[in-house]
């Protein structure tokens, strides 16, 4: 069923989660002249902390979700909560329909281009950077997701000839019935929360929903050197936009003699960028997905030119954290599963060229269930010692030991310590720890500003 705000007019609504989204959604359904409930199972006292003054038309509960949700007409579900939950059975059988923050949000907006990314990895900054790109192309862009800003706090206010541009999660696809970006890419899938989604099929199935609802007009933008991307791409009925690593194949980006070239189907013209300036290969990629999103949509390549020459990257992704006690400091918090690591440790692999390990890489936090070994080759490689921290710091040890010296640290604080205590003039401290920040941080945000803070007072 499609949320549509008339049909449940005068109805009470259920917010389940009042985390970031949870009240976003909450706000925008109150302004909108709905009763909200809000349930969340976090206790009152950490609750009000992180409650801002709500309008008087929305009560709520803290501690757990009560029978009470079963009053209202419909109910909004944030998207980290898992769909197994208990609470969503009790909906079931009470038969409420219960709709995605995403869709609820996309209701109430007119905006007729919407742009989104999906992917394990990259999607932050392709998102950045495709919003950049529509910026040089003199649209006004609302930015917004999985990227940190509630989908319900900006879609709203977009109007019709202004671009949402969506970083979209796994968990907010997979309630998404009806969500219909005008242009969609998929940056890569590789095993990543299936602790939520049960099984790698699901993951996969909700990273397809991106493009489920697509049509001929519409694009979708593929990693063609990604073996489930591609075969995922079998599926959609957009028109089909795949990048890679070289120019071969159905290609339409790759990158040759430090440009980027673009080819779109049906043009007989080649366009040829120049890169943004970031590290490793990776970028290359997520530019290129940014750049065909833009191309699909009509954008000028003068406007991505401009686009890439600006950007700087994003926060928290192989970001210089500067250079302190002679260790160049890269906060990399966002790298929050074992393959995001192995993104940045390739990265720098491929500018070291060759030379001796020189990284003291801090690796742990929460666990999500997978193992640590696919680091192994990439960290003889490229580092010389591992700062282990965390809950998952065990795992960490047992999964790499006999490789490097490991240094089992417990805390950040420590390893930031450890490593200005054994490190040389010239070594890399790396914060790219492979796994979730829930143990000992509020999220990756935090973990990267708490290290960032670390390096230059510490150091
Ligand atoms: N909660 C319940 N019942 C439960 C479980 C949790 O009430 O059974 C409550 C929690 O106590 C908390 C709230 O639900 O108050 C959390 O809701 P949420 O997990 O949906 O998180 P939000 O704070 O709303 O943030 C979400 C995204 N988080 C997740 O999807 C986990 C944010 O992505 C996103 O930036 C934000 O919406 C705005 O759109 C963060 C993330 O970690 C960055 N995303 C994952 C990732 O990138 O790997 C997918």
């Amino acid at each position: 069923m499609r949320f549509d705000p008339k049909a449940f007019k005068k109805k009470k609504a259920c917010v389940i989660g009042l985390g970031t989204s949870g009240l976003a959604a909450a706000k925008l359904l109150a302004k909108k002249g709905f009763k909200v409930f809000g349930t969340d199972t976090r206790p009152a006292k950490e609750l009000r902390k992180s409650l801002p003054r709500l309008p008087a038309s929305v009560t709520w509960e803290a501690g757990g979700h009560s029978d009470r949700i079963l009053k209202c007409g419909f109910a909004v579900k944030s998207p980290g909560l898992p769909p197994h939950l208990p609470v969503f059975n009790k909906f079931k059988a009470a038969g409420i329909p219960v709709f995605s923050e995403l869709e609820v949000a996309l209701a109430y907006s007119k905006c007729r281009e919407i742009v989104a990314i999906t992917g394990t990895n990259g999607k932050t900054t392709t998102t950045a950077l495709t919003a950049e790109i529509f910026k040089k192309a003199k649209k006004k862009v609302f930015v917004c997701g999985n990227i940190g800003v509630p989908i319900s706090e900006l879609a709203p206010k977009a109007g019709a000839r202004d671009v949402i541009v969506m970083e979209a999660s796994s968990y907010q696809l997979e309630d998404s019935r009806h969500f219909h970006p005008q242009a969609a890419a998929i940056l890569n899938i590789t095993p990543d929360h299936l602790d939520h989604h049960g099984s790698m099929a699901r993951y996969i199935d909700a990273k397809a929903k991106i493009f489920r609802e697509q049509s001929a007009g519409d694009a979708c933008v593929f990693n063609f050197n990604d073996a489930i991307v591609v075969k995922l791409s079998r599926r959609t009925r957009g028109r089909k936009l795949f990048f890679a690593s070289q120019n071969h194949g159905p290609v339409h980006a790759w990158p040759a003699k430090g440009k980027l070239v673009f080819k779109l189907p049906g043009s007989k013209k080649e366009i040829s960028l120049t890169p943004p300036a970031l590290p490793g290969s990776h970028n290359l990629e997520n530019a290129m997905a940014a750049a065909l999103l833009a191309l699909a949509r009509g954008v000028k390549p003068a406007a991505i030119q401009a686009a890439f020459k600006a950007f700087k990257g994003v926060e928290h992704r192989i970001e210089e954290a500067g250079t302190h006690h002679g260790l160049r400091c890269v906060n990399d918090s966002k790298a929050t599963n074992v393959d995001s690591t192995m993104v940045a440790l390739k990265a720098f692999a491929d500018a070291a060229d060759g030379a001796a390990p020189n990284i003291l890489l801090i690796l742990g936090g929460l666990d999500k269930g997978l193992p640590y070994t696919p680091l192994k080759g990439l960290i003889t490689k490229t580092v010389k010692g591992i700062l282990s921290i965390g809950s998952a710091a065990r795992k960490v040890e047992e999964d790499l030991s006999g490789l490097v010296p490991i240094f089992p640290c417990g805390d950040l604080k420590t390893a930031v310590d450890t490593a200005f205590r054994i490190g040389s003039k010239g070594d890399v401290l790396l914060l790219s720890p492979a796994c979730a920040s829930f143990d000992q941080f509020k999220n990756f945000e935090d973990r990267g500003r708490q290290f960032k803070e670390l390096v230059s007072r510490l150091g």
